[in-house]
């Protein structure tokens, strides 16, 4: 495996970077035994995006929980932590099981849902990690190198060839949100399994609502993952419910001291009341 710096390096430049072998066999296996019902009793896709020879399984984390350790798998969180502002969320958590006969998806980037014009820094990383091996065959997914740096240009106008991203299972591939890419066609005879965790900035919207998607299965994870599932708050103060930290919906030993909230919450209210000559406190 690279060195961080330069997995970084390569997003920067690229667009993209590959991380070989990031987990074990046995994190695959755990996985792909727990993801097996929802394949085997799931849908095929609604449209041409999803794939009509392809399924999803969405909202994870409320299904699979050893998905937890890809989601936050520390090689990949340092990487998301130098593109990223801190408090940045899990926008979306998927499997794509891509079936024989399946065809190309079409180009797209991950945070086009952010209507700002591009060239544009990027509000969003995605990863797809490889539960099979991905090959030249089976639908490994495309990307068009560089194309996070395009302004309005698109694939179809371009002189470009997509490169196929060959990985073997327990990679992952980390990838800017505005990297043009898509799913490729399936032309073996057995299915090409991936997850993509995607990460978005704190301000943003996600792209699942990841605490009605989680619901109460919140409480199993990490203080990581609850903060990316949005059970954090992004100073100020965005995010809060009714007027407190979103934790204590959650965590019965919440303690407002390990988030900071008190500090938080007092410099929210001289600040608030500071601008609008009376405190939010006292709005009814
Ligand atoms: O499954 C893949 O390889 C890519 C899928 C993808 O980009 C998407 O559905 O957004």
């Amino acid at each position: 495996m690279n060195g961080p710096g330069t997995h970084f390096a390569e997003i920067i430049d690229r667009g993209y970077t590959v991380m070989e072998g990031a987990v074990s066999p046995d994190v695959v296996a755990a996985f792909r035994s727990e993801l097996r019902p929802f394949l085997d009793s799931g849908p095929f896709g609604r449209n041409d995006f999803e794939g009509y020879r392809s399924k999803r399984v969405y909202a994870l984390l409320a299904k699979t929980p050893s998905v937890a350790s890809m989601v936050e798998h520390p090689d990949v969180l340092a990487l998301v932590d130098q593109v990223l502002l801190p408090n940045y969320l899990l926008s979306s958590n998927l499997a794509i099981d891509v079936h024989p006969g399946e065809t190309a998806q079409d180009f797209h980037f991950d945070d086009g849902g952010i209507r700002l014009p591009r060239p544009r820094p990027t509000h969003g990383v995605s990863t797809i990690w490889a539960l099979d091996d991905f090959t030249e065959e089976n639908g490994a997914t495309e990307v068009i190198p560089g194309s996070h740096l395009w302004g309005d240009e698109r694939p179809e106008q371009m002189d470009v060839d997509p490169l196929k991203i060959t990985m073997p299972a327990g990679s992952v591939v980390v990838f800017s949100g505005l990297l043009w890419h898509r799913g490729g066609a399936n032309n073996s005879d057995s299915p090409r399994l991936g997850i993509t965790p995607q990460y978005c900035e704190p301000w943003a919207r996600q792209l699942e609502n990841m605490i009605l998607a989680v619901g109460p299965r919140a409480a199993d994870y990490s203080e990581r993952i609850q903060a990316m599932i949005g059970y954090s708050i992004h100073p100020p103060f965005m995010g809060y419910v009714d007027g407190m930290h979103p934790l204590r919906c959650l965590d019965a030993g919440y303690d407002p001291a390990s988030t900071g909230e008190n500090e938080q919450s007092r410099r929210f209210w001289e600040d608030y009341g500071g601008r609008t000559g009376r405190a939010l406190k006292d709005q009814k």
